[in-house]
């Protein structure tokens, strides 16, 4: 089954958006397989977001990242990366349609409050970065509920 990576960044913790975030993706049917509050240091932000080194936002960017915990979490179930890239909305929240998170909740690029894997294989190394020791294996009682 596919997974993603999807982190609440400091903004959304700052705001008290956990909860709010984690119960649309569980709400969707969803599984959660990873989960943690964590500070990263500059250099984990870089390498996390090493592709846009080259922006001009880069170091803002990273700065960001690291002004305060974030959430680190798996999601599983099917098409979940694109479907989790739906539910956050668009990268830029004038552009996000209300009732997705960041349509709903933010207003700046800068400021978007979350993160979701763009593609199955930035998924695959993005869980392999933050999840280094691995997620948990189990299965929601509520699996035959959710597919056929
Ligand atoms: P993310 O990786 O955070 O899910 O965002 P994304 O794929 O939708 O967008 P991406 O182009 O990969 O940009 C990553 C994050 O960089 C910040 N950003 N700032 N100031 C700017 O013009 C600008 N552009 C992008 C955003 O926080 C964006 O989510």
């Amino acid at each position: 089954m596919e997974q993603t990576f999807i982190m609440i960044k400091p903004d959304g913790v700052q705001r008290g958006l956990v909860g709010e975030i984690i119960s649309r993706f569980e709400k969707k049917g969803f599984s959660l397989k990873g989960l943690k509050l964590i500070s990263v240091e500059r250099a984990f932000a870089e390498k996390h977001y090493e592709d846009l080194s080259a922006k001009p936002f880069f170091n803002g960017l990273v700065e960001y990242i690291i002004s305060g915990p974030v959430v680190a979490m798996v999601w599983e179930g099917k098409n979940v990366v694109a479907t989790g890239r739906k539910i956050i909305g668009a990268t830029n929240p004038s552009d996000s349609a209300p009732g997705t998170i960041r349509g709903d909740y933010a207003v700046e690029i800068g400021r978007n409050i979350i993160h979701g894997s763009d593609a199955v294989e930035s998924a695959r190394k993005e869980i392999a970065l933050w999840f280094p020791d691995g997620t948990v294996n189990w299965q929601s009682s509520l699996h035959s509920w959710i597919y056929e």
